[in-house]
């Protein structure tokens, strides 16, 4: 890469010499000042209308001097790189303060204040090289998933909205004086992808360029980012960037991100930077990896050579990053490792295309002018079947899936988003990477706006003249996608070996010699035209394209060679079995000539050896033109096998669990997120079951305890598992008349009413919405009063609603004492209701010492949408009995956490022996009982049940 700015290449230069340091935490830094409202609006916002504490990024104008201080205590530890306090300074995020108009001033200002601070330590040692990097985060919605279950379409941010904001920051920054760049804590690759995409852009705009740090967050055991890819996955979503290195921070401590830090570390042919957490949050909220204890991790990791930047994230303080520079300095940096040439794609899923592969299948139904199927279920609006069938394709072995939605009738760049975001929210179908299909090129960008992976634009060419190609194929680089390359220039369609070799020549030279594209992200195609036409020209349509094939492959070296394999049957339709005798022998002698790739309908692919004899002799005929007469032959065999009656192989049917017992086939439905059979299967519960609630009850509440248990242990991940709620919810709804028709007369159908909120001072609200969902599904009345709301408008709402519970949720430390006090507000007022607390740094050993104290009412702890229902089934239901069996349990909790806080005060060894009991006996004389022998006792059950001590079995049976 070559960066405009001096810092910038000596930066570069370090990495080769040795290990740098990154600062730690700037969050749990700033909560130790204990800084209250009035701090945070300063005399600035001090009318500001809403509350502004939590507003880290605000102190920068408000506290200048307290970021700077932490910004020096980092880099007198060691750190030779500080961020930006800059991580929410995005109108998106700011939005929920109300300070989007001062995001420019924001950034300015951080920027600033971490120049003062490098300046400052500067002064006292010339020697170090300090840089500053601009924290660019995550913001506070993702545009690759739904926050509504009833339409996982929609979106509550796109591309574009996240590119201008996005935008409005990266200036700011680079303005400010940043040296680098660090797009982090990513958990949604598509927020990512659009800003690295506004970062390209600024850099076109001002001519400058900064090296660009990126951190992705692994979120949980089930090793995959929010939005469900895996590490390498989300590496080849957005290598196209150039990051000077690529890492992973936060959500884990070091130790649990060593097998994605090592994935990364394989495959990444930049630098790599790793900023762990102090291990998980505990029981309250804080970190207790110590410097030590980090350290110790860093110094294995440096020895293995996993990283080369190194730093803290939650929870770590200058003595961390201290520790950590101490070990890792020792070892000599580690070499990143040779680019890859193979082309690589992805979905949640990667894919590599290597030689053994043979041929990388692209499944063509999804496609509204090739699947006369397809089209009618999209002009009907019956789109969960349609998805279907981009199901089936996968599930038929396509490796990749083809999506075209042209057609005059009907707007395909609106269908084309649509579609692909209900594609983004099927695990089983987006683990594959998407081709985008279209002659039109604002359908293709509408498109690429949408996939959080590694896509395939299909396709663009010459047709328009050179400076449109370059266009195109510029911004397809841009929004990191591959892209096929069609044989059609100025003159029109290249139907001649010369016309296609010449052609797909021509577009190499200025894709990779002009523009720099890396040639594995280029897909050529050099027409597939149909055989057996009866027209002279055509005899040699597929001789040609597998001579050019063989061209192309040997002299543009990385590309891929693909085409649409049904074309060249379509003088055949109407006669599979000829139509798939065709298939095979076009790709057994394409695959010969180089052809690694092919838009095919997956489930109906015939094996080659399989073909009868005298029928592939015929298509083989034609195919390579070897006889006058092999069109007459072929057309003469077809009608005769016809009309015998041969029909086609039959689509493979993955539908072995249907004939399992209804329990079972409901479970697999719910974990494998298949609605097609659920109402049926429902139905049948129904009559089998004496009540619909006990369907409810018994076999579904038992699928998603099913599904609860995969995801606690990192076998399913996010998307599926929000797959899994609707299933559910649809069973619920086949059920809900049946259930309403029980009730006769009762007005209300719902569950029970259960209010949440996101507490003050906290924006975070995704794991939230899920319980909320979850939660829905079940037949509860939801009301979510959205993040950042004051315990009196929590008390309101609750009082005015009527709600049967109360759900507080949090993310961040600080919510933790919100809710303390939310809880004590509840018990000045006198309320009952009982108080539901989640979140991630919530914790069923904080709920019962630090909350459930200062409320009479329940307060209990729920882990997360796997538990919510049946703790709020239990609440509502068993209200009393199970009220009084959390409290005791809770009360548990309280005695041993005591106890084992007394115990924790150890003193000096030597102290403890001269405290050593010594007892006298030889002056003592044991006294004589008054009574020697057996003495029997008769006492009656009823007698003790007051003295048993019940905890335990409430434990065991909960
Ligand atoms: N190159 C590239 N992209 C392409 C093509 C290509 N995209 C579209 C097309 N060609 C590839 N896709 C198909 C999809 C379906 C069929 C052919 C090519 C097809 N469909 C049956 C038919 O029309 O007879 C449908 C029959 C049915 O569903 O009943 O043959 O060449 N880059």
């Amino acid at each position: 890469m070559e960066y405009t700015e001096e810092r910038g290449r000596c930066f570069e230069e370090l990495l080769k010499e040795r290990q740098l340091m990154l600062d730690g935490a700037m969050g749990t830094m700033i909560q130790k000042h204990t800084l209250e409202e009035a701090d945070f609006r300063g005399d600035r916002f001090a009318d500001h209308p809403s509350d502004l504490k939590g507003n880290n990024d605000l102190l920068v104008i408000t506290k200048p001097d307290v970021i700077e201080d932490i910004h020096v205590a980092f880099l007198e530890a060691g750190a030779d790189i500080i961020e930006t306090n800059t991580f929410s300074s995005t109108t998106i995020s700011q939005a929920d303060y109300g300070l989007e108009a001062f995001v420019r001033e924001l950034n300015l200002e951080a920027a600033q204040v971490a120049r003062r601070a490098v300046e400052r330590v500067m002064s006292n040692d010339p020697s170090r090289t300090l840089f500053v990097a601009g924290s660019i985060g995550p913001t506070n919605r993702t545009a690759s998933i739904s926050p509504d279950v009833n339409d996982p379409g929609f979106r509550a941010v796109t591309f574009d909205d996240l590119v201008k904001a996005y935008t409005e920051q990266t200036e700011a920054l680079l303005e400010g004086g940043v040296d680098l760049l660090l797009v982090e804590t990513i958990f949604d690759t598509l927020n990512a992808k659009a800003a690295l995409f506004a970062i390209e852009e600024v850099f076109e705009k001002t001519g400058r360029r900064l090296p660009v740090m990126i951190s992705v967050t692994i979120t949980d055991k089930s090793g995959r980012t929010l939005s469900g890819q895996t590490p390498t996955a989300f590496w080849y979503s957005i290598e196209h960037a150039n990051p000077i290195s690529v890492g992973i921070n936060c959500a884990l401590g070091a130790e649990d991100m060593r097998p994605y830090i090592e994935e990364l570390a394989e495959v990444a042919p930049c630098y790599v930077s790793i900023y762990a957490n102090a291990g998980l949050p505990n029981a309250f909220g804080g970190y207790d990896d110590t410097p030590a204890d980090m350290a110790r991790i860093y110094d294995d990791f440096a020895a293995h050579g996993l990283a080369n930047i190194w730093g803290g994230c939650c929870g770590t303080t200058p003595d961390h990053i201290r520790a950590m520079a101490e070990v890792v300095k020792k070892h000599p940096p580690r070499i990143p490792p040779q680019p890859d040439t193979a082309p690589r794609f992805s979905g949640l899923e990667p894919l590599r295309i290597t030689p053994e592969m043979n041929l990388v299948m692209v499944g063509e139904r999804s496609n509204i002018t090739g699947s006369p199927r397809f089209a009618r279920l999209i002009r009907e609006g019956d789109l969960e079947a349609a998805l279907q069938i981009a199901q089936h394709q996968v599930e038929n072995g396509a490796n990749i899936i083809d999506i075209n939605m042209d057609e005059g009738l009907i707007d395909s760049e609106a269908m084309m988003v649509r579609f692909l975001n209900l594609v983004a929210a099927e695990p089983d179908i987006s683990r594959v990477p998407t081709m985008i299909d279209s002659s039109k090129w604002a359908v293709i960008e509408a498109g690429l706006k949408c996939v959080q992976g590694k896509a395939i634009v299909n396709s663009i060419s010459l047709k328009e003249g050179e400076d449109e190609f370059r266009e195109h194929a510029r911004k397809v680089q841009r929004y990191g996608a591959g892209m096929v390359v069609m044989a059609f220039d100025e003159t029109g369609q290249a139907d001649t070996t010369e016309r296609r070799i010449e052609i797909c020549t021509r577009a190499y030279h200025i894709l990779v010699d002009e523009l720099g594209i890396d040639p594995t992200d280029i897909i050529f195609d050099p027409n597939v035209f149909p055989i057996g036409t009866g027209m002279e020209e055509h005899r040699i349509n597929a001789t040609s394209f597998f001579e050019a094939t063989r061209v192309i492959r040997e002299t543009l070296p990385g590309v891929s060679v693909s085409g649409g394999i049904s074309n060249v049957s379509f003088s055949f339709r109407g006669n599979n079995r000829v139509r798939e005798a065709i298939h095979a022998a076009f790709l057994y002698h394409g695959m010969a000539a180089g052809l690694n790739m092919g838009i095919v309908n997956p489930g109906m692919l015939e094996v080659y050896d399989e073909v009868p004899e005298e029928l592939m002799s015929r298509v083989e005929d034609v195919l390579l033109n070897r006889r006058d007469d092999a069109t007459e032959n072929l057309i003469e065999y077809a009608e005769l096998i016809k009309s015998e009656g041969g029909s086609a192989k039959k689509e493979a049917e993955t539908q072995a669990w249907r004939e399992a017992s209804v329990e079972e086939r409901l479970s697999h439905a719910l974990v494998k997120g298949i609605t097609d059979h659920i109402d049926e299967d429902v139905e049948e519960a129904r009559q089998k079951y004496e009540r619909p609630l006990k369907v409810i009850e018994g076999p579904l509440m038992a699928g998603m305890g099913v599904v609860g248990e995969l995801f606690g242990s990192g076998k399913m991940f996010l998307p599926q598992v929000v797959k899994s709620a609707r299933v559910m919810k649809k069973a619920v709804a086949y059920l809900l008349p049946y259930l309403e028709a029980e009730k006769e007369g009762a007005e209300s159908s719902s569950a029970g009413k259960v209010l949440m909120a996101t507490v003050k001072g906290d924006v975070h609200d995704i794991g939230k919405n899920i319980v909320g969902v979850v939660l829905a599904c079940n037949n509860y009345d939801v009301k979510d009063i959205g993040v950042m709301v004051p315990w009196d408008t929590i008390l309101k709402e609750a009082r005015d609603w009527g709600a049967d519970i109360i759900g507080l949720s949090g993310l961040i430390t600080p919510s933790l004492d919100e809710m303390v006090h939310v809880a004590k507000e509840m018990q000045r007022e006198g309320m009952q209701t009982p108080l539901l607390v989640g979140g991630a740094t919530t914790s069923k050993k904080h709920t019962a010492v630090k909350i459930s104290p200062e409320y009479d009412g329940l307060a209990m702890h729920s882990l997360d949408a796997s538990t919510a229902v049946t703790t709020v089934q239990s609440i509502l239901g068993r209200g009393e009995e199970f009220t009084r069996a959390v409290k005791i349990e809770y009360e548990g909790i309280r005695k041993e956490h005591h106890a084992t806080q007394q115990a924790k005060e150890f003193m000096p060894l030597e102290k403890a022996r001269a405290n050593e009991l010594s007892l006298d006996w030889k002056n003592y004389t044991p006294p004589k009982p008054d009574f020697l022998g057996l003495r029997e006792f008769s006492v009656s059950v009823e007698e003790l049940v007051p003295y048993i001590d019940w905890t335990p079995f409430f434990w065991t049976w909960e």
